[in-house]
């Protein structure tokens, strides 16, 4: 409220005083709201429960989750596009949103989400926390009526639990030329993991500076994870030579004695217990950690964008 109130009084000062001025810096990113994030992670336990306790490639609730996020993009004014592809005998699905506002497609940033879980449970914090916590920065770009330099796409993947099927078949189904044109990829894959660590992907120094900044402000320490190397949709992107980037709370490794300290947590046990089980519901969700992702994740767009 306060950010967007002083943006439009330092407009109207800039259009009162000065017609010719130039173009007022970017705003900052908006506050992303928690609440709206937990509300979309309740909505995606619920299409679980309706359809056999899990949303897995293949399976009803994967579908069902695909439709749920569409609809809230293109009510919002997001020019979406669902890509099919075939994985071990079934259909899978991408969701891809593109922001009709802003720069060319030429220079594009996008953020990725997977929004398939595993058999075994509904995937709240893997990856429904990813997943909301993209799709409320989408709705804060549109709310906001952004119009970046850069252009702005998000997408929500399929079957990356069966090997990064969906992030492949979309970056196989791109020219060369067209992987050229995303300027940076960002992955979020579980930002809100129970005994949450603050992770960084180490992948390119200047997209890592701009979340170790927003953690800074935050007083959070990050670390960068052995874990993520490799083992999520980013991977798709930078074996194409993408320059990428992201957060993460950890999976299934344990919190050393330091890590505990420093995030408040407990020494030992794993980020998060319910790692591929069928205890990754609506209860596996560390707030904290969600809050902070989602805003880190729109101060990245918004920066990164602009
Ligand atoms: N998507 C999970 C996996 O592939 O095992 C968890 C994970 C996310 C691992 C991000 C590393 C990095
Ligand atoms: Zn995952």
């Amino acid at each position: 409220m306060i950010a967007s109130a002083s943006t439009a009084l330092a407009a109207s000062l800039l259009g009162a005083g000065a017609a010719q001025a130039a173009k007022p810096e970017q705003a900052a990113a908006p506050d992303i709201s928690v609440d709206a994030v937990q509300k979309d992670l309740k909505e995606l336990q619920s299409v679980a429960e309706e359809n056999g306790g899990n949303r897995a490639h293949g399976e009803p609730g994967f579908k069902a989750s695909i439709d749920l996020i569409k609809k809230k993009l293109d009510d919002a004014g997001f020019k979406t596009d669902v890509q099919e592809f075939d994985h071990g005998g079934t259909t899978g699905y991408n969701l891809i949103a593109d922001w009709p506002k802003g720069g060319s497609e030429d220079n594009t940033v996008m953020a990725g989400s997977h929004l398939d879980s595993v058999g075994s449970g509904p995937g709240i914090n893997d990856n429904g926390s990813g997943s909301a916590g993209i799709l409320e920065v989408a709705l804060a770009v549109a709310k906001e009526k952004l119009e970046p330099k850069k252009h702005l796409r998000f997408a929500w993947w399929g079957a990356e639990e069966e090997g990064l099927v969906g992030s492949q078949k979309y970056v196989s189904s791109l020219s060369e030329g067209d992987v050229k044109k995303i300027n940076t990829y960002l992955n979020f894959d579980m930002i809100a993991s129970p005994n949450a660590g603050y992770f960084v992907y180490d992948d390119d120094a200047a997209v890592q500076k701009v979340f170790q900044d927003y953690f800074k402000s935050k007083d959070i320490t990050t670390a960068t994870s052995p874990e993520v190397n490799g083992r999520s949709d980013h991977a798709s992107f930078a074996d194409a030579g993408v320059t990428v980037g992201g957060t993460f709370t950890g999976a299934g490794e344990t919190m050393t004695e330091e890590q505990a300290k420093q995030w408040d947590g407990k020494a030992g046990e794993p980020y998060d217990k319910c790692y591929h089980s069928e205890c990754d519901d609506i209860s596996n969700v560390n707030e904290k950690a969600l809050d902070l992702n989602s805003d880190a994740i729109a101060h990245a767009v918004w920066e990164l964008s602009s």
